[in-house]
């Protein structure tokens, strides 16, 4: 009897260790998001887990919890649920994620990449570059499986009081930022009160009125429909905020080697669907290719011209000009220089370079 229970043992470890069909997935892996299904990111992720579940014939069933839900809205923790395997897969902005590993601060840094010639090129030249790589590896190092860089959008501000266009405008004001330190470095420097809240709060606290304004991708506040409560919004671009397509290390190492490829294929996917989705009618140097890249994968997009969107939404829209801009730069420039040093000057030098070969 003994002799026969370890010869079906043995059996059933070599079986299980020959055949990919015995491997033991789960039932459900859990991919956590902080905004909507109706979110540019939001739509992105629900992409990626489409195209596994369809390309593993329902093996693989990926699930998005968005809202915050697998943090219980406390999106800057989510880094650490990944680690700990809480969390299977997510697609997560650098900025929740910047508190365990500052080298992702670096898209945060205020005009660093807006201040280029093309922001979405030199955005590019980053996470396809050199740079990039360094920050896959921080993520490893971190305790994280990185797969590939997505995208939420370049940042702009809302408010419900007036029309910024210069620093002097922000004065004062109660702006809502996640709870990422650089963020309130930013908007004091500027002379606005940061108030630091999950999104998962926001809306609320904006149809209460607590803040005055909040920051974040128009791919984030209109399917919300920020319009109803903030009237003014000012398109500074002033950070850029890509996603990480990431696993649980663990988890990531279940997977058959076939399985990992066509994951990582997957994401490679749902990231090019999230960057046209979050840069169609935005990228004013695309010459029409994101649009027409969504029309070719039967997902044309409603609004293709934002400016008259938000207008038409009952927002008034300000593009600044240089000069505004510049005003800007100079009051956050100390900010730079202070946190140059906290993400890493070899990091932030090699992204110059990356960005500066694009030029
Ligand atoms: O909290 C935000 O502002 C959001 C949704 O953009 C992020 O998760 C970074």
């Amino acid at each position: 009897m003994k002799r026969f229970t370890i010869a079906m043992a043995v059996f059933v470890m070599v079986f299980s260790l020959c055949s990919p069909l015995f491997a033991a997935y789960k039932s459900e892996y859990k991919l956590d998001i902080v905004p909507s299904i109706t979110s540019g990111w939001g739509m992105g992720a629900q992409y990626f887990t489409d195209l596994v579940r369809e390309r593993s014939n329902g093996r693989i069933n990926i699930k998005v919890y968005p809202n915050s839900q697998l943090t219980t809205g406390k999106q800057t923790n989510a880094f650490m649920l990944l680690r700990n395997g809480t969390i299977d897969f997510a697609c997560q902005s650098t900025i929740n994620y910047s508190p365990q590993i500052p080298q992702l601060n670096l898209f945060a840094l205020p005009f660093f990449v807006a201040g280029q010639p093309d922001r979405y090129k030199a955005l590019d030249a980053i996470t396809d570059g050199k740079a990039g790589q360094l920050i896959a590896k921080a993520i490893e190092d971190k305790g994280g499986k990185f797969i590939c860089f997505g995208e939420n959008g370049f940042r702009e501000l809302t408010n419900s009081k007036k029309d910024i266009r210069t620093p002097d405008d922000l004065n004062g004001m109660v702006i809502r930022v996640v709870g990422s330190p650089l963020f309130l470095d930013i908007f004091t420097a500027l002379g606005a009160n940061p108030l630091t809240m999950a999104w998962s709060d926001t809306m609320s606290a904006i149809q209460q009125s607590v803040i005055d304004g909040q920051e974040n991708p128009v791919s984030i506040f209109y399917p919300v429909k920020i319009f109803e409560y903030h009237k003014h919004v000012t398109n500074w671009h002033y950070i850029a905020d890509p996603t990480l397509f990431v696993a649980n290390p663990k988890v990531w190492a279940s997977f058959t080697p076939s399985d990992q490829e066509m994951i990582t294929a997957a994401a490679l996917e749902a990231a090019k669907y999230q960057k046209a989705l979050t840069r169609a009618g935005l990228d004013e140097n695309d010459g029409g290719k994101n649009v027409d890249y969504l029309k070719s994968i039967g997902k044309a997009p409603e609004i293709t011209d934002w400016d008259a969107e938000l207008t038409r939404s009952g927002m008034t829209v300000t593009n600044l000009t240089p000069q505004e801009i510049k005003l800007f730069v100079d009051k956050t420039r100390p900010v730079i220089d202070m946190w140059r040093i906290k993400i890493g000057e070899s990091l932030v030098k090699t992204a110059e370079e990356d960005m500066a070969s694009v030029r």
